[in-house]
This record gives C-alpha cells, structure tokens and sequence, in this order.
C-alpha cells in the first residue's frame, strides 16, 4: 500500500539532528510503517552550515528561523533537535501551529517549562514524543517484556548509572556550539537532566513511578571560560548527581552519573532484582542481557547471558539475520518506526511529553533535594 508523506521540519544539526535525521531517512527500508517521512526543511541559525547539512541529509529546504519553519503549510511534523533552551519556545508554537512535534530529551530544562509544553500539546491535541533513545535497545526492551510479564515478581531494587569522562580538564570552555551542555542557561541542569534523565526515564518505564529522592551533586570545575563571551565564568551546572529513591511499588534505588568517571565514555548499566529473578543491562555491550532465574533447578542454576539478536526478540526480525548486531542509531529508527506505526494505528507511542515530564518531575526533585539536604516528594507523574 501507498505510504503517506509525512513532511519533517528539523531544528538543529548537530549530533541529535544527525541521529534524528538518519531514522527518519532508513525507517522505510527496514520497518513496514503507513508514513514516509520527507526531508521537508531544516532550520538553525548559520545559513551556509545549515546548507551544508541539508545537502549532506537530503533535505529539501532550509531555514534559518524557526518561527518561520513552524509556520510553514508544507510541513506536518517539527522534530526539536536544537539545544535545551529552545526546546519549549520552539514546541509550544509548533504545536499552536498544529503540527506533530517530537522533541529531543530532556522535554525542558525544569519540570515548570516541561508543563507548559504538554499544556500546548495537548490542548492543539497534536502527536508528540520525546527521543528517549535507549527504550528501543533490543536487550531494554526485552527486559522491559519480562518485568511486565511479572517473571521478576516483586522488585527490591533498582541500580542505575550514566558515567563519562569528557569534562574533566579544568580547561575545557563552557557554551558555544559544542559545549552548550556545560551552560546551565542553556542545558537547565548538568549530568542531572542529560544523562541521569536517560537513566530516569527508563526507570519509570520498567519499574513505575518513583515516589521520594535524597541527592547529592558536585560541581568539581568552578569557573570555566565562556566559549561566546571570552570571560571566566561560574560554572552552574552539575558535574556529578547522586540520589537515592523509593519507588511507589516499594523497591529501593541508587541512580549515579558523573562527566569525571575517567576511563568511561557513555557507561550506562541497569540492575533489576526481584523476588524471583534479576536482570543486567550495559549500553557497552548493548545486546546483551544478563538474567538469572530462580526458579531454574537448582544444579543449572546460575546467570546466564541472553544475546538479544535472534528473529523472536524485539525490534531484531526487521535487521540483518539471527546472531548479527546493530546499534546506537538503531535505537534512534525503532522509535521512528514506533512512533509512525503508532500514528497509522492511531495509537500512543510513548515516551510522550507527558512522559517526559515525569522524568522532569523527578530531576528537579532530585535538584531540590542536592540544595536541602533533605528527602524531597517528586512532583505530579503520569
Ligand atoms: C552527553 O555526552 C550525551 O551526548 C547525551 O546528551 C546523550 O543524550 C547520551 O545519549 C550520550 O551522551
């Protein structure tokens, strides 16, 4: 059957454009999906880069405002693959504009801004999604259908970490293109609301909302040049995040990320033990699934290590043959394909805005609590 066109309109190019950008163009060939998203237009503020990369993508058009992309007749959907401080400005007219709007994580930079855009989604009653990536790891997935068919039984604990590296030189600037993240005007938060909320989403998705956090953050570099400004500037944003959580099913969980873990570059791993079985994931060696099962008999007994690439496992029959593998960007086309399949079907597909802002619930908890010192209630979830 005929595919409809669904015409893109991207903000921004730099890494999270490229990723968006390739499921948008390799979904069809792998996933049987009602729409075929079009290369519409894409839109950032250098006239000649945004040339570049839309010759380099295939995409049809550029732009170099986005009120004027959001405005456009001959665009159906606005993907926000921009810095964190656009991310409301640019949704909330979107939306107004009636158009579908997908959004790169986190939604906003604080749960407040994340409230005004699922406001505006839903009042326009438009699709939204937000590109929580890691969901669609085939081995995450996998584990998320064996928490769901209850094969865990009641869970204990959750364990959870982000670490990297790449911050730990004193001399590293902060803002600008490529350092934004380290800008606390325009990230919101540090490792907090960029990694911990990877960790945090998927939390919520597996184990259900979490209901108190105790946190400790550190800023170990103080003052870093701006990359704009040319001046040494305080350094606001997190630089490591600790916390502790209750979850409202009863479960225990310790959540870390850190830039300063030297020698990791995107370490993110997840525990799960419950009551009969416990599951292990690690973005390092991300289809692997790590599963011991109690109930096995007793003298078999023991971990064992799932390759998650066979025909029967999620997301893999649409790939290459059982036993090859795939990867990062993969996760990126899973969702592509997800969120179109769903459209066809006129179903959901999370994680969507108001998804996301549960996850920014729970950072700002986690904030708040780093400043008091004290156990912090997270904010309205779901
Ligand atoms: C930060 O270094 C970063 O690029 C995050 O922004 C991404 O969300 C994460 O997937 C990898 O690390």
């Amino acid at each position: 059957m005929a595919k409809k066109p669904l015409r893109i309109g991207l903000v921004g190019y730099g890494f999270m454009g490229r990723t968006h950008s390739n499921a948008f163009s390799r979904v069809n060939q792998f996933f049987d999906v009602p729409y075929r998203p079009v290369l519409q237009a894409v839109c950032a503020r250098d006239a000649a880069k945004v040339a570049a990369f839309a010759e380099q993508w295939g995409y049809g058009t550029t732009e170099t405002d986005w009120r004027t992309l959001v405005e456009r007749p001959d665009i159906d959907l606005i993907d926000i693959a921009s810095p964190n401080d656009t991310h409301a400005g640019i949704a909330i007219a979107a939306a107004a504009a009636g158009k579908m709007v997908l959004c790169e994580k986190p939604l906003g930079r604080n749960a407040a801004e994340s409230e005004r855009m699922v406001a505006a989604v839903e009042k326009a009653g438009v699709p939204n999604m937000v590109w929580y990536n890691y969901r669609r790891v085939p081995a995450v997935t996998l584990a998320k259908q064996l928490v769901d068919e209850g094969r865990l039984g009641k869970i204990f604990h959750y364990r959870a970490k982000f670490l990297q590296d790449w911050t730990i030189s004193a001399d590293l600037p902060q803002g600008g293109a490529g350092l934004w993240r380290l800008d606390v005007k325009v990230a919101g938060s540090g490792v907090t609301g960029d990694l911990l909320a990877h960790c945090i989403d998927t939390a919520l998705w597996l184990n259900g909302p979490i209901d108190r956090v105790t946190a400790m953050t550190e800023t170990f570099v103080k003052q870093r040049p701006h990359a704009l400004t040319g001046c040494v500037e305080k350094v606001g944003i997190d630089d490591a995040s600790a916390f502790l959580a209750r979850f409202q099913n009863g479960s225990l969980a310790t959540f870390e990320a850190t830039r300063y873990a030297r020698g990791h570059k995107a370490l993110y791993t997840l525990e799960i033990n419950g009551e009969h079985a416990s599951i292990c994931w690690d973005l390092h060696d991300l289809h692997r699934v790590e599963y011991f099962d109690h109930g096995d008999e007793g003298r078999l007994r023991g971990w064992r290590s799932i390759h998650v690439t066979d025909g029967d496992h999620p997301y893999m029959k649409n790939w290459w043959v059982p036993g090859l593998q795939i990867g990062y960007e993969h996760t990126f086309i899973h969702q592509a394909a997800d969120f179109l399949a769903g459209l066809g079907e006129g179903r959901v597909s999370g994680p969507t805005f108001r998804d996301g802002l549960a996850t920014d619930y729970v950072t700002d908890a986690v904030l708040r609590s780093a400043g008091s010192g004290q156990w912090e209630k997270v904010g309205r979830q779901g």
